[in-house]
């Protein structure tokens, strides 16, 4: 049996005529569409000389499109690696030298620069993609017969790389195979009970794993429909939930909802579930939101290296402030951080995980990959929490200096150190506080050098060129000197203090 991803999802595929995703713009695509236009891209793929296990990195807007080229590599047997669209020119020359794809795929609109730095970064075949239907590469499927053969992959087969940042150094690509995207995709349609009756509302991006494979994979397997937007646009979500059954979205979603007027219960009767994960949910929005619509959000929990460990339950008290149980197959313990001995039921420690979810290493890193797991086979994730009495389970704080900002991951290593490279910064902390729309804001704290005169705006200009957008502090503020213990670290726990009221 051929374990290709894409061949396990056209198994369970059947109904060929059934929509599998409506546009913004009336636009629908039925399941045989979707088998036709990702063989074609498959076969393009195979034409530009991509084998099995190339890379095709992909930096393109959200389209449905895009669905087809992901399902395309994957039929090619192809990895796919998608790229943030917010990257930076310098950003993209990392991810392009480090994975060096067979073929690098962009927006026309940058064509030009993102071909020089491609051929610096020895990934001279650059293709053109555009939301619009226009591109060199599509225009090249469309000349294909739209007949392929799904290459055979085991479930060990890499699938995809996603990037992640680490709290120093660089970033890692992390493999996920043909068996953690399937497998996964499978526990979780069966938990949130997903049927081919569904209509998701899908309005994440669709670089990441939220938007990407739980969103995508799980709608594939069960043969249910999406409407795709091309991103959050709140007077359209408030148009799209009537005809709805599901939403996912990062905690920003929901409160973004709640904070318009004509978002009640009489609006999402359709619904039958909102899920929400990448960062946390507070207690607050999830009663505010209950209070409402009736609804309790469903909170889950994940990361790129493991995708979904553990939900709050389909039929049973969804509890705010927790993640929930581990899903079926997968095994979640706490553990002492540094000795890495399972912890007590409601002591605090290391969340660890283990199950055919978890990544199987980070591309080319080794060393990285050897540090993250215990001799016995679990992932150490970097973040804390603890089980309650119940099992469910709480995540209490993180290991890893990160802020999430509307469910996007910020490394203040990263922030701090394009701020540390600007003319008249002598230094910098980075920092993460509450904000009302993105949950944390990333907040600068930095020292100028013999009394530069450094304007927030100038500073927040000269880092456009070297960050996305963002990663780019919503603050910079300025002082004499940062708080420092007698070790002379910087004491980030009082700059979080300072400044927690700064976006309120
Ligand atoms: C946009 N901006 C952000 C931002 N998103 N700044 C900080 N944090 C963010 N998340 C910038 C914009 O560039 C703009 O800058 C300004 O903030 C205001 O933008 P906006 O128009 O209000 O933002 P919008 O385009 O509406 O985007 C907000 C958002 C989006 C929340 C809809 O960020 C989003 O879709 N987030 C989802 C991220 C995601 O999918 N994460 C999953 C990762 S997977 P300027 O300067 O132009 O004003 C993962 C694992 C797991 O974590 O468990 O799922
Ligand atoms: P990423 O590296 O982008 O995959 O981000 C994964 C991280 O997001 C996890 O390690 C957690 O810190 C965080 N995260 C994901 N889901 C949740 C959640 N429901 N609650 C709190 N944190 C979450």
């Amino acid at each position: 049996m051929n374990t290709n991803l894409y061949s396990v999802i056209k198994e369970n595929i059947v109904d060929q005529e059934k929509t599998f995703a409506e546009t913004q713009d009336g636009q629908i695509y039925s399941y045989a569409d979707l088998d036709r236009r990702s063989a074609q891209f498959a076969e393009a793929l195979v034409d530009l000389g991509v084998l099995p296990g190339d890379r095709v990195a992909a930096q393109i807007d959200k389209s449905i499109e895009a669905i087809f080229l992901y399902l395309g590599c994957l039929r090619a047997g192809a990895i796919y690696l998608p790229l943030n669209t917010g990257y930076t020119a310098s950003e993209i020359n990392y991810f392009l030298r480090d994975a060096s794809p067979k073929v690098a795929v962009c927006r026309p609109e940058i064509e030009t620069q993102f071909r020089e730095i491609a051929i610096v970064a020895d990934a001279p075949n650059v293709e053109t993609f555009a939301s619009d239907g226009t591109g060199s590469i599509i225009d090249l499927a469309a000349t294909k017969s739209g007949d392929f053969d799904t290459v055979d992959r085991s479930p060990e087969a890499p699938a995809a790389i996603l990037y992640t940042s680490g709290t120093t150094g660089r970033s890692k690509g992390a493999m996920l195979t043909h068996g953690n995207l399937g497998s996964n995709a499978q526990a979780l349609a069966n938990a949130w009970r997903f049927t081919s009756e569904d209509v998701l509302l899908h309005a994440l991006p669709i670089f990441h794993i939220h938007g990407l494979f739980v969103a995508i994979n799980i709608t594939l397997f069960a043969g249910s429909s999406l409407i795709f937007l091309p991103g959050f646009d709140l007077a359209e979500i408030l148009h799209q939930l009537p005809r709805s059954t599901v939403m996912m979205g990062v905690p920003t979603f929901y409160t973004r909802l709640l904070r318009s007027e004509a978002f009640d219960q009489d609006l999402v009767s359709q619904v039958r579930l909102f899920v929400s994960g990448s960062a946390p949910l507070s207690p607050e929005t999830h009663k505010e939101f209950e209070l409402r619509t009736g609804h309790a959000i469903l909170e889950r929990y994940g990361m790129t290296e493991t995708n979904m460990n553990t939900t709050n339950p389909y039929s049973g008290e969804r509890r705010a402030g927790t993640v929930g149980m581990p899903l079926e197959g997968i095994e979640v313990r706490i553990t002492d951080p540094e000795s890495g001995n399972v912890l007590k039921q409601g002591e605090v420690g290391m969340i660890e995980i283990k199950g055919p979810n978890v990544f199987k290493r980070y591309w080319r890193m080794p060393e990285k990959t050897e540090a993250k797991f215990r001799e016995d086979g679990f992932f150490i994730s970097g973040d804390l929490g603890k089980f309650d009495a119940q099992g469910y389970l709480h995540i209490v704080g993180r290991d890893k200096d990160l802020i999430i900002s509307g469910g996007y991951n910020v490394y203040p290593a990263e922030v701090e150190a394009a701020l540390d490279a600007i003319d008249g910064i002598a230094e910098s902390a980075v920092v993460g506080v509450p904000h009302q729309d993105f949950g944390e804001g990333v907040t600068a704290v930095v020292v100028a050098r013999d009394e530069a005169d450094l304007s927030e705006d100038h500073l927040k200009k000269v880092l456009t060129d070297v960050l996305a957008k963002y990663k780019i502090p919503k603050r910079i503020i300025c002082v004499d000197r940062l708080p420092r213990n007698a070790m002379g670290k910087v004491q980030k726990k009082d700059l979080r203090e300072s400044y927690s009221d700064i976006y309120r």
